[in-house]
């Protein structure tokens, strides 16, 4: 075999080392125990085994041990708590991408992944990145729940319908890795996979321009703007308009407000009688069933546009 059987997968982001070392203490702790807690059975077998027939136990034989007792109970206590704290470390960071990573869109559908970058570049079963640069991966499924998984980056996080979730790494080194769909999704679930490519910044640019139709996300988004007819209420009047939406503070006709995230405009778009915007009548029709996830990302990548760059097409 050119390769030896791999313990585990290469370390390609800068979570992995950090995960592994997590591991390797969980690994060690429970090794030591397991070990002493087995030897220490075997000699008290053999101290203690009955002599003779009639051996009887020596009276009072049980007797309680302060020191023994606080001890086992401190040591393990201990040991526990730095598995948590480290742990939760961990899982916060790894729950909060950073403010400067690059978005990629992901669809999760019987049985492939669909992934879009915000230039309108598409792959399916492929995903490419620069190295060395954050990437925030906003997720969601078309059907049932599946699960983005790249083991060389110790990155999984489940994919859900009707929802956004998201997931993020900083890829170390170049090359490519496996994805996989880590929860089991039907016949086709072992074909649910690809390849994440890892490139040189340039050479991800050069690839990122390649082939594609010059529309990027938030145009395509525009153009569905138009083509739903949102536009007949978004851009006069009768609906809020979406300049600086994306971020802002909503106040609801229930006077409570909600962050305008993707979430929100996900919700607003398929049940807008959820959430009504303050002053606003409930007119507008629900699109569920109309538009495809694809569609409803590429709508809030437009929105989003209209918020960050201050471009003011469309709408007054
Ligand atoms: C018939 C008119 C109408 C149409 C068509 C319509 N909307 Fe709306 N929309 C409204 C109104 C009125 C509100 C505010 C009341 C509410 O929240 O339902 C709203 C609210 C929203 C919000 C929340 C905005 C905020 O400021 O919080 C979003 C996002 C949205 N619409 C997106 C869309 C998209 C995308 C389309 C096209 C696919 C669309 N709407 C089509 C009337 C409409
Ligand atoms: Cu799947």
């Amino acid at each position: 075999m050119p390769h030896a059987f791999p313990l585990f997968p290469v370390q390609g982001s800068t979570a992995a080392p950090q995960v592994d070392h997590l591991f390797y203490f969980l690994t060690a702790v429970s090794v030591f125990f397991s070990t002493l807690i087995f030897l220490l059975i075997f000699y008290f077998a053999v101290k203690y085994r009955r002599r003779s027939k009639d051996e009887a136990p020596p009276k009072n034989q049980v007797i309680n041990n302060i020191p023994l007792e606080v001890l086992w109970t401190v040591i393990p206590m201990v040991l526990v708590a730095i598995m948590y704290f480290w742990g939760a470390d961990l899982f916060v960071k790894d729950a909060r991408p950073p403010r400067d990573a690059t978005e990629i869109f992901v669809v999760g559908k019987q049985w492939m992944w669909h992934l879009e970058h915000t230039n309108g570049k598409r792959e399916i079963n492929a995903l490419h990145i620069p190295v060395g640069q954050p990437i925030k991966l906003t997720m969601t499924s078309q059907d049932v729940i599946h699960d983005f998984s790249v083991p060389a980056f110790r990155m999984k996080e489940d994919v859900l319908p009707d929802r956004y979730t998201t997931e993020w790494f900083k890829a170390t080194r170049t090359g490519k890795f496996r994805f996989f769909c880590d929860q089991y999704c039907g016949m086709g679930h072992s074909l649910m996979r690809g390849w994440v490519y890892v490139m040189k910044p340039e050479d991800y640019e050069k690839w990122l321009q390649g082939g594609v139709s010059g529309a990027t996300m938030a145009d395509q988004g525009e153009e569905l703007y138009h083509k739903f007819g949102c536009i007949t209420c978004h851009g006069t009047g009768k609906g809020p308009a979406f300049v600086g939406l994306y971020g802002k503070t909503v106040t609801l006709s229930n006077k409570q407000t909600v962050v305008a995230n993707d979430a929100y405009l996900r919700e607003s778009i398929l049940y807008p009688t959820a959430q009504i915007v303050n002053g606003y009548p409930p007119i507008m029709p629900t699109f569920k069933g109309q538009i495809s996830e694809d569609q409803l990302l590429q709508l809030i990548a437009y929105i989003k546009s209209l918020g960050s760059m201050e471009r003011n097409t469309g709408t007054p």
